[in-house]
């Protein structure tokens, strides 16, 4: 597949999906969330890529935010779309794992979609915000309820309301983010690292494990519990759950299947 907006390559297992409209700091227009949706869709069909890295090919934006232009002359109907946040669910209850690897600039819409991934990496540098209400519109590919979910409601509601940009180093202190790297090649390596520890994995067991823990996290404690046994018993079945067993009692490392 060629596209015009994002960058692909596979490497051992990994999709790695590169953000590339550097002249608009990677303004996510329609044309770039279509292609990033295809790319979305490739990567669940290939079987040996387990995990997806979503990351810029520019240092100065992992991206800013819905394209304001388009934005500008979008109606009610249109925000009434599935839009953006159709597709951020499709990445949040992706099969594979997904990784945001961000440099630069993740305002509105470019925040969410880091949000909707199930690891962020960041450099120092990288600056994190949901300046929607500068806009005179509110965060709508899933902000208002990730970020609150992420980094609590107190937390969020500051964000959101007053519009404020943190640096990588303050998202890592509220939780934005699992790992803080300095520079931008330490990000890749980051990046690297936490893609060959989920390439270890059963990818069955993955996929079912993010399945209890997004899916549960929306609902009652039991209800979510009971989801979480189903899986369970789901992954009970798998020729993944005998190899892996079979592995720790033979000492060696286990060799899981692709799905
Ligand atoms: N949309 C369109 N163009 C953009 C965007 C954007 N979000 N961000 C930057 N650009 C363009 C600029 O217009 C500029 O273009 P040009 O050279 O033609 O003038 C170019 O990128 C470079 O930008 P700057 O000169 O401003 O670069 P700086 O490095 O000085 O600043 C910033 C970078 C801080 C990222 C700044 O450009 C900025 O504040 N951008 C806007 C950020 C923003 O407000 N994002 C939120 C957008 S709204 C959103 O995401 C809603 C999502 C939910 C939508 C749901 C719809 C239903």
């Amino acid at each position: 597949m060629s596209f015009k907006n994002i960058q692909i390559s596979v490497d051992h297992g990994v999709y790695w999906l590169m953000l590339h409209r550097p002249d608009s700091r990677n303004a996510l227009n329609t044309e770039m969330l279509s292609e990033i949706e295809a790319a979305i869709n490739e990567a669940e069909s290939i079987p040996e890529v387990r995990v997806i890295i979503i990351h810029s090919v520019s240092e100065k934006a992992f991206a800013a935010g819905a394209d304001i232009k388009q934005l500008s002359k979008k109606t009610s109907l249109d925000a009434l779309s599935p839009g953006m946040q159709a597709l951020y669910d499709k990445i949040e209850s992706s099969k594979k794992a997904t990784i945001a690897a961000v440099d630069g600039y993740a305002l509105g819409g470019g925040c969410e979609l880091a949000m909707a991934c199930d690891i962020r990496i960041a450099t120092e540098q990288a600056t994190f915000g949901l300046p929607e209400l500068n806009l005179g519109i509110i965060p709508g590919a899933g902000g208002t309820q990730r970020l609150a979910r992420i980094i609590g409601k107190g937390r969020a509601l500051d964000m959101i309301l007053t519009g404020k940009k943190i640096s990588g180093i303050e998202a890592m202190d509220i939780g934005l983010v699992t790992y803080l790297v300095a520079t931008n090649k330490d990000l890749l390596e980051k990046a690297n690292t936490v893609a060959s520890r989920l390439l270890n994995r059963g990818p069955i067991a993955i996929q079912l494990a993010k399945m209890a823990v997004h899916k549960g996290y929306d609902v009652d404690q039991s209800t979510a519990l009971w989801m979480e046994k189903l899986s369970q018993a789901v992954a009970f079945e798998t020729e993944d759950k005998q190899e892996g067993t079979s592995a720790f009692m033979e000492k060696r490392t286990p060799t899981f299947q692709n799905n």
